[in-house]
């Protein structure tokens, strides 16, 4: 039998955080053996919000450095950066080029963020499309993101049905979101009915980030916001939404059925004490993650070989992708070389 194919990405955007791991990652690197992988660091997603040149460069590298400390093993999985592929960015023209404008304003997470921004770019309404081709290039089948990703992989099923509508083709694959059963949606610590999220992870007290040492672990946990009870238990009531989190964080670090998770505070005394358990649990888990980061960070020969390979795989899948679709839509394939019809040189022809 074949091997499913996934894709999955990850924008370098720092503050890498509990949830992006419990919600992303971990999956990913769990389920890789039994599939084909690409995991890819969008670095072209991030440049739709403004971002400092010097820390993107660094964040590009320290994100692929901590899909690989979190256990993606180059091995089974292809690890690469989004713009070292160039068929991501041609592409996305493409596509655009068949996406009506409405269903991008319709998008959640577009609504989101360019209400909270002054001045919005258009690379932020276009990021879905930018997402959809980084999918559909690849034929994959499934896609392991957190909750928040859902619409967008919808919006890819869509954009992928209208292309093969249009063209009366069966060119792309319809790929299928899979969400995590558990911790599909870790909350903010500071605020339980808001995510966890990177562009919020700057306030402290908000989000657990990868690289935060102990005594920050340790911190960020006991302020965490709860409730006026005492009661430890999974509660869907939204006035039980901080303890519910802080179980559920224990229970995908854990791999914990619920029973056995509220088993273990049945003693408990208060929250505070659910608290210090819950950063242990979480302090012990990132600690061999910590190490691995800061080693393949320390010498980066290891990484950026790593990567090359992964930007030469992805290129092999995406490129005759890309350009089988150009073939589809009209576009005449180029000559190999600018001379070619002639054998003169183009600027004596003109
Ligand atoms: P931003 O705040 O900038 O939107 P983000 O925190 O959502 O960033 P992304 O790089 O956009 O991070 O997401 C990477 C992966 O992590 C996606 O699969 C996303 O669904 C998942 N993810 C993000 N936040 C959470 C969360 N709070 N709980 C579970 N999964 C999450
Ligand atoms: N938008 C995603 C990141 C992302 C992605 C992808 C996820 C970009 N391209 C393709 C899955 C598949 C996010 O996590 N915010």
């Amino acid at each position: 039998m074949t091997k499913k194919r996934v894709f999955s990405g990850i924008q370098p955007t720092g503050n890498t955080h509990l949830g992006n791991y419990l919600g992303a990652i971990r999956r990913w690197a769990a389920e890789q053996a039994d599939k084909t992988n690409f995991f890819c660091v969008v670095d072209l997603h991030s440049l739709t919000v403004p971002q400092d040149p010097a820390q993107l460069r660094h964040e590009t590298r320290s994100m692929a450095a901590m899909l690989l400390a979190c256990g993606i093993d180059p091995q089974q999985s292809t690890v690469f950066v989004q713009s070292h592929v160039t068929a991501h960015a041609e592409g996305c023209w493409l596509l655009n080029c068949i996406t009506p404008l409405g269903w991008l304003q319709r998008m959640t997470q577009f609504k989101d963020k360019s209400a909270r921004q002054e001045s919005v770019l258009t690379g932020l309404l276009d990021y879905p499309v930018l997402m959809a081709g980084d999918i559909l290039f690849y034929d994959a089948d499934e896609v392991p993101v957190g909750e928040d990703q859902k619409q967008h992989v919808e919006l890819t099923r869509d954009i992928a049905q209208r292309f093969n509508a249009l063209y009366d083709t069966e060119f792309f694959v319809i790929p299928q979101p899979v969400i995590a059963k558990v911790a599909a949606r870790v909350m903010g610590l500071d605020d339980p009915t808001v995510k966890m999220s990177k562009s919020l992870a700057d306030k402290r007290g908000h989000a657990v980030r990868l690289l935060d040492s102990p005594d920050e672990i340790l911190y960020v946990f006991k302020r965490a916001v709860t409730d006026s009870g005492r009661e430890i238990r999974f509660a869907d009531e939204p006035e039980k939404a901080g303890v519910n989190n802080l179980l559920s964080i224990y229970q995908a670090v854990t791999g914990k059925e619920k029973d056995a998770v509220e088993a273990d505070f049945a003693t408990a005394r208060g929250y505070g004490d659910l608290k210090v358990r819950v950063a242990e649990v979480v302090i012990e888990a990132l600690r061999p993650i910590q190490a691995r980061h800061a080693e393949l960070m320390a010498d980066t020969g290891e990484l950026d070989q790593v990567l090359a390979e992964g930007a030469a795989r992805a290129r092999e899948i995406s490129q005759p992708k890309v350009d089988e679709m150009k073939h589809i839509m009209g576009l005449v394939a180029a000559s190999v070389h600018p001379t070619s019809e002639s054998g003169m040189p183009l600027q004596d022809r003109l």
